[in-house]
C-alpha cells in the first residue's frame, strides 16, 4: 500500500513537471540575453562567444579612424534647429525628422594640449556653419563627489549646443537589433534588473551572478556617462546613419556620436532614470561591494539634483536624434518622482519621501496633458515602461508604506489598487486587452514590453500584498494576490509556449522559438565564420535572406504575436521580431520567482 501510495505521487509529480515550464532554464537564458548586446571590451567570462568587442572608441572618436595620425575630435550634444514632432508614431522609423546638412570636409578644432584634432567627414553634417575653433581642456577624472560641482571649462559650447569633448563611453548595452546607445531605455532596463534581484535575487540560485554582472554591465557604464560635471550623456550613436546600415556592431563605421544633456540642454527624464538606476543598483551592491555601492548611490544624489535643478525633456533640446526613438512621450515629471522613490528607498532622507509626496498630485495632471499632445490619454495607472513610470512609482512606494503602516498613505495604495484593476481581466475597470489566446496587449510596437513589465509589477504588489494580508475591490471584484500571481504567471507562460501557437517567444527556449529575429548581430555572420568586414550595405542579403539567422541570441524575447496570437517570424517586421533589453529585464525578476515557485 505504502509503496503505491508513493508511486502514485511521483506519477503527480512527473504530470506537474511536464505540464510546468522550465522557469530556470528560462531565467539562465534571459539573463544570458543581456551578454548579446554587451558593448564595448567583452570579458573573458563572456558566455555568448559569437559576440565580439565593438564600439571600442565610443566618446572617443566619431567614425572610423582615418589611416593617418590625426586622431578624431568629439562631437558632444545638439540643439536641432526643428522642434521635435511628438506627433510621430511611437514605432521606431528611419524617416528623419528634419533637414539635415551635409557636411562631407572634415572640421578641426584643438585639443587642450594644443594639437590639432580632426572630425571623421560626415560626423557632423547638421551643423555646416556654426562651427568654430576652441580650446577644450583634458579633466575628465573629475568625480560628482567633489563637494562642489564647478562649471566646466573642459566642455566648451559652440553654436547650436554643440560640444566638444573627449570621454570614455565605452561600454553598456545596445538597446535591441541596432547597434545604437539609447541610455534611456538603458537606464531603465537597468533600474528593473535592479528591481528584478531586490524582490527575487533570493530565488536566483546560480544565475544570481550572471544578473548582478548584467547590472554592472549598464552601471560601470553609466559612472562614464556621468562623470563630467553638469553634463549627463544621453545617447551614443546616430540612429539614422546606424538604422540605414545592417552591420555586426563589430565591423560598425557609422557615426557615433555622443550626445549629452546639460544645465543649458536639459535632460530630466533621461537623467532622472539613470539616477534611478544607479540608486536601485547602489541598493543590489550594499552588502555585496559596499564601496562600489557607495560610489553608485552618491553618483545618484547628483545626477538627480542635475535632472532636478535643470528640468526639461530631451525631446526638445536633442529633437530628432531622440524622437520618434526613444522619445519621452509621457513627460519628465514621472521619471523626477521615479528617482525620487528609488533614492528615498536606498538612502531613507526624508526629503526625497518629501519630494515623492509633494509631487504625486501633479502627476496625473502632468501625464495628462503631454499624453493629450500626442493622440493617446486615458488614465496613466496602468502604464510602466521605458516612456512612462507612474504605475511603477506607486507599486514601489505602497511596498514602503505597506511595510511600515504609515498612517498618511496618501494616494500611492489606492493608485496602485487602479493599477490592478485596470490590469485584471475580469474588472469591471479594465484597460488593457487580451488575446484570445490570453495575452496582456497594450497599443504600441513591441508588445512583450508591456506584458512583462506589467506583470513584474502585478508579482511585486501581489507580494506586498500579501506581507499585509490585503486584498483590492475592483467594484465587486475580489482581487486576492494569488489572482494576480496567476494572472503573472499566465502571462510568463503564454511567452514560453503555452500559447494557441505552441510556440516560445524566447529564442532557445523550447522547440519551436523565432528564429528570425530582427537583430543586426544575430543575423549576419559571426566574426569567427566571416572575419572580413561586412559593410553598411553588405549587410543588406542577409537581412533580406528568408534563412534561419545563423548566430542564436539566446534568451532574447521578441516584440511577440499581434493581437490574435499569430506570428509570422519575419526579420522585416521588428514591431514583433525585435528583441529588446526592457522586454527582458522584468521578466527575469519573474522568472526568477517561477523557478522557485512552480504550479501546485
Ligand atoms: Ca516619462
Amino acid at each position: 500500500m505504502g509503496v503505491l501510495v508513493f508511486g502514485a505521487v511521483i506519477v503527480m509529480a512527473m504530470v506537474t513537471r511536464v505540464a510546468s515550464h522550465d522557469y530556470g532554464d528560462a531565467l539562465t537564458k534571459s539573463i544570458l540575453f543581456f551578454e548579446g548586446q554587451r558593448s564595448g571590451k567583452l570579458p573573458s567570462t563572456q558566455r555568448m562567444t559569437w559576440r565580439k568587442d565593438s564600439g571600442l572608441q565610443d566618446g572617443f572618436q566619431i567614425g572610423k579612424k582615418k589611416p593617418t595620425s590625426v586622431v578624431s575630435g568629439q562631437l558632444v550634444g545638439a540643439s536641432p534647429s526643428g522642434r521635435p514632432q511628438l506627433g510621430t508614431s511611437r514605432t521606431r522609423s528611419t524617416v528623419s525628422v528634419f533637414q539635415r546638412l551635409e557636411r562631407k570636409d572634415p572640421i578641426e578644432f584643438n585639443n587642450c594640449r594644443g594639437d590639432t584634432l580632426v572630425t571623421d567627414r560626415g560626423g557632423v553634417q547638421f551643423f555646416s556653419k556654426k562651427v568654430e575653433r576652441h580650446q577644450i581642456a583634458c579633466d575628465f577624472e573629475n568625480d560628482w563627489s567633489e563637494t562642489q560641482i564647478r562649471q566646466p571649462e573642459f566642455v566648451r559650447q559652440v553654436g547650436e549646443g554643440l560640444f566638444y569633448t573627449l570621454v570614455d563611453l565605452v561600454g553598456g548595452y545596445y538597446d535591441a537589433g541596432d547597434n545604437v546607445k539609447f541610455n534611456f531605455p538603458m537606464a531603465f532596463s537597468t533600474t528593473m534588473l535592479a528591481w528584478s534581484v531586490l524582490d527575487f535575487g533570493n530565488f536566483m540560485g546560480p544565475d544570481l551572478p550572471h544578473a548582478l554582472e548584467a547590472i554592472q554591465w549598464a552601471t560601470d557604464y553609466f559612472l562614464k556617462a556621468t562623470s563630467i560635471p553638469g553634463f549627463v550623456f544621453v545617447q551614443v550613436g546616430d540612429p539614422y546613419g546606424d538604422h540605414n546600415c545592417w552591420e555586426r556592431p563589430e565591423d560598425m563605421d557609422t557615426p557615433r556620436i555622443p550626445y549629452a544633456a546639460s544645465k543649458q540642454f536639459p535632460g530630466s527624464e533621461v537623467s532622472a532614470e539613470i539616477a534611478a538606476a544607479l540608486a536601485a543598483s547602489s541598493m543590489v551592491f550594499r552588502s555585496r561591494n559596499p564601496a562600489y555601492s557607495a560610489r553608485l548611490l552618491k553618483r545618484a544624489t547628483m545626477v538627480f539634483e542635475f535632472a532636478d535643478a535643470n528640468r526639461g525633456s530631451y525631446n526638445d533640446t536633442l529633437g530628432p536624434w531622440v524622437c520618434p526613438f526613444y522619445c519621452d512621450f509621457s513627460g519628465y515629471e514621472d521619471e523626477l518622482m521615479w528617482g525620487a522613490a528609488w533614492l528615498y528607498r536606498a538612502t531613507k532622507e526624508p526629503k526625497y519621501w518629501s519630494y515623492v509626496e509633494q509631487n504625486i498630485s501633479d502627476l496625473e495632471k502632468n501625464v495628462a496633458k503631454h499624453t493629450a499632445r500626442v493622440g493617446y490619454g486615458g488614465g496613466s495607472f496602468a502604464e510602466f515602461g521605458w516612456d512612462t513610470k507612474n504605475a511603477g512609482i506607486n507599486i514601489l512606494v505602497s511596498k514602503l508604506l505597506l511595510s511600515n503602516s504609515t498612517s498618511d498613505a496618501g494616494p500611492f495604495i489606492p493608485n496602485a489598487d487602479k493599477f490592478v484593476c485596470s490590469v485584471l481581466p475580469e474588472s469591471p475597470t479594465v484597460s488593457v486587452s487580451y488575446s484570445p489566446g490570453g495575452l496582456l496587449f497594450k497599443p504600441g510596437g513591441s508588445n512583450l514590453q508591456h506584458t512583462t513589465a506589467l506583470s513584474f509589477l502585478l508579482l511585486a504588489y501581489a507580494r506586498y500584498l500579501n506581507q499585509s494580508n490585503r486584498e483590492i475591490h475592483c467594484g465587486n471584484v475580489v482581487a486576492t494576490p494569488a489572482r494576480l500571481i496567476q494572472l503573472a504567471r499566465r502571462q510568463v507562460d503564454y511567452i514560453l509556449g503555452t500559447n494557441p501557437l505552441n510556440m516560445s517567444y524566447m529564442v532557445g527556449y523550447g522547440n519551436k522559438f523565432p528564429r528570425k529575429i530582427h537583430h543586426r548581430g544575430s543575423s549576419l555572420p559571426s566574426i569567427d565564420r566571416y572575419p572580413a568586414r561586412i559593410n553598411c550595405q553588405g549587410g543588406t542579403p542577409y537581412f533580406q535572406s528568408n534563412d534561419p539567422n545563423p548566430n542564436q541570441l539566446t534568451g532574447a524575447v521578441v516584440g511577440g504575436p499581434d493581437n490574435g496570437d499569430s506570428y509570422s517570424d519575419s526579420r522585416a517586421d521588428f514591431v514583433h521580431s525585435e528583441p529588446t533589453t526592457y522586454i527582458n529585464a522584468p521578466l527575469v525578476g519573474l522568472l526568477a520567482y517561477f523557478r522557485s515557485y512552480p504550479p501546485l
